[in-house]
Order: C-alpha cells, then structure tokens, then sequence
C-alpha cells in the first residue's frame, strides 16, 4: 500500500521526505520514477499532469495539497474516489495574514507613499480614514473568508461577507446569492476575493461587478484583492476600471495565466500589486502533518474529513 506524490511546479522530494517522516511504513512514491500502480492506495496532488492519476485500480482518497481543487478537477479522467482538501490553520492563518495586510495598505495608503519615497516628497496627509469608516467585503465565507473577516474585525473594519448560501455569522453582514451580489458590492470599498474557481465563479470579477462597487467610500473609490483564483477575474475588464479611474487600486495573487507573462501590463501597472500565488502557500510539515492523519483515519475505519462535493466542484 503506497502514496502517490503527483505534484508540478513544488519540490517533490521536500514533501516525500515530510511524509516518509510521518507514514514510515508507507512507501512514497513519485511520478518521476517506476512504481507498482497497483499498490497505491493514495494520492496527494497539486496540478498533477492531466491523466496520470488513471489506472490506479486500488487508489481509495485523492489529498488536494491545497485548498482549491479546482486543479484536480481540470484533469477529465480524475479517478471517481472521495477528495479531500487542505483545511488547516496553518494555511488559514497565511491567507488572513495577507488579508489583513493588504487591507491595512489600501487603509493606510501605504501605495502612495512608497511612491512619494522614491520621489523623496514629503506630503504629510492630514485625512486618514478610520478603519471603521472602511468597508471591506469578503467574497466566499468559507474556511478562509470567515477567518479573515474576524481578523479584520480585530482591525477595526467594518466587515460583509458573500456567499452563495444564506448564513449567519455573528457579528458579520451577510449577503448571498445573485440577489444579494448588489447590496454587498454597494457597501464594499475594498472587495476581497476568497472564492473557488467552479464553472460558476469563472469570470464573476468582471466589468459589471467592479461597476457595482461604492464609488462613494472614505477611501475615494473602491479597491480589489483577489487571492481566490485567477479564473475569477477578467483582467483586461479590471485594468479598464484602474485606467478610467472607478477601481482605485488591485492586488492580485493569482491570475488568468500562472506564472504571469512578462507582457502582461500588471507587471507595471502603478495601481496593481503582483504576488506570486503564495498568499497562503502549503507549507509541507502542516500540510503533511493534516494529509497523513487523514490516511491513518482511513486505515483505522474512519471517515474522511475536509471531503469534496464534486458536483459544487469545491
Ligand atoms: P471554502 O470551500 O471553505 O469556502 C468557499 C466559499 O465560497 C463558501 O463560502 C462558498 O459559499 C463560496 N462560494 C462558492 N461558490 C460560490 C458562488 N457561486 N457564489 C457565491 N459564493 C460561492 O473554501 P476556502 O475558504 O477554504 O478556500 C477558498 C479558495 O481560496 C480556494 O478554493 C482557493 O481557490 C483559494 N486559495 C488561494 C490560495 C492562495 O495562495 N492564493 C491559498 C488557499 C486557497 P457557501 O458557504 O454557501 O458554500
Ligand atoms: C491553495 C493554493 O488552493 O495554494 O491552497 O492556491
């Protein structure tokens, strides 16, 4: 009985050594080598090559080493067995961090003086808004979106949250659904995305919701940060709304193309912050710690947690 490392773009040997430590009597095994298909029982996978994971006859639980599975179910011949993903507060508390920070940035107007810096002018500001005059709307109060709002709470925010079934967080404004997107988005002066990508969010930050912002915020108009995934936005609608001035400034972690391209004009756009899709990266002793209790809960006859409802697609 083995585990399969089936992973592109991370260091594979990083993560078997991890998971060797923690399962010492499974055999880890990669797709850079030879292997008994037969014998894996498991998979632990991040963007695993379209078709490799077919023809494992015994697999019983395919492990997202992320959150998002939106990766595993790019792939059409995904075998049918349960998926579970990374829920972990390790990642949760990276992914809030980021948040947080980014929120703080546009609050604090950190972008304006990082510029002044470089032309050394000293433009003291006497108008600085108070976080609880800042609306900050959360798009996905799941794992990650429900974290970040209380920490931004924590900051003083004032603080909603979407999703796409109704819910009740105390302390939290919420809104859901379609019929609930225009009420948030007119509250919302820094727009935070934490959604899935799913046939049903492709595409959702695009021209008509970035129209839908408060225009009318103490921060002079509104602002994105989208550390969700990069399927959610349309890029050439959201450097549209920065160059005619109704979006303010964008930070984005994640994009329509991964890595970057070089001529993407978001490298150099002064309203836009790139980072590399890292906000909250699987750091491998967490994330091997969480994937290997979940396989000693099979072994002992125990249900899988964090499990994936594949028709939802996260
Ligand atoms: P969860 O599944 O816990 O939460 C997803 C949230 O999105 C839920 O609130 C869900 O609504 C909402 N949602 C899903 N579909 C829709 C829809 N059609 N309309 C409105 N709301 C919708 O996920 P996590 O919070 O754990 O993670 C969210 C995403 O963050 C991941 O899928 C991944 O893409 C991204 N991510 C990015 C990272 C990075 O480094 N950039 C790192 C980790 C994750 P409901 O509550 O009603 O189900
Ligand atoms: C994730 C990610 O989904 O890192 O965890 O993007």
């Amino acid at each position: 009985m083995s585990l399969l490392l089936a992973m592109t773009g991370w260091h594979v040997e990083d993560w078997r050594a991890r998971f060797q430590a923690l399962l010492p009597d499974m055999p880890i095994v990669t797709l850079g080598e030879p292997f008994d298909r037969r014998a894996v029982h498991y998979v632990a996978s991040w963007k695993h090559p379209e078709g490799s994971l077919a023809g494992l006859p015994n697999l019983a639980a395919v492990f997202s080493l992320g959150a998002g599975v939106d990766h595993l179910f790019a792939d059409t011949r995904l075998p049918e067995v349960p998926i579970a993903r990374v829920v972990d507060p390790d990642l949760t508390t990276r992914m809030s961090e980021y948040v947080v920070l980014h929120c703080l940035r546009y609050l604090r107007q950190q972008p304006r003086y990082d510029r002044q810096q470089i032309d050394k002018s000293w433009e003291d500001d006497r108008d600085q808004p108070a976080a609880r005059s800042v609306r900050v709307g959360i798009m996905g109060l799941g794992e990650l979106g429900q974290d970040a709002a209380r920490k931004l709470q924590v900051m003083g925010f004032d603080v909603a949250g979407w999703s796409r079934s109704a819910k009740t967080v105390e302390g939290l404004a919420t809104f859901a659904g379609t019929e609930g997107m225009t009420a948030f988005l007119a509250r919302t002066d820094i727009l935070v995305s934490l959604l899935p990508l799913t046939p049903e969010t492709r595409g959702t930050i695009n021209a008509t919701l970035l129209a839908g912002l408060a225009q009318d915020g103490r921060l002079g108009g509104p602002f994105l940060i989208n550390a969700g995934r990069g399927g959610l936005q349309v890029e050439a609608d959201i450097l549209a709304a920065l160059d005619a001035g109704t979006l303010k400034g964008a930070t984005l972690d994640v994009f329509e193309i991964e890595p970057l391209p070089a001529d993407s004009p978001l490298w150099t756009h002064p309203a836009v912050t790139v980072t590399p899709h890292n906000a909250a990266m699987s750091e491998p002793e967490a994330i091997a710690t969480l994937i290997s209790a979940q396989i000693r809960r099979l072994e002992a006859g125990e249900p899988l947690e964090h499990v994936v409802d594949p028709t939802r697609g996260y």
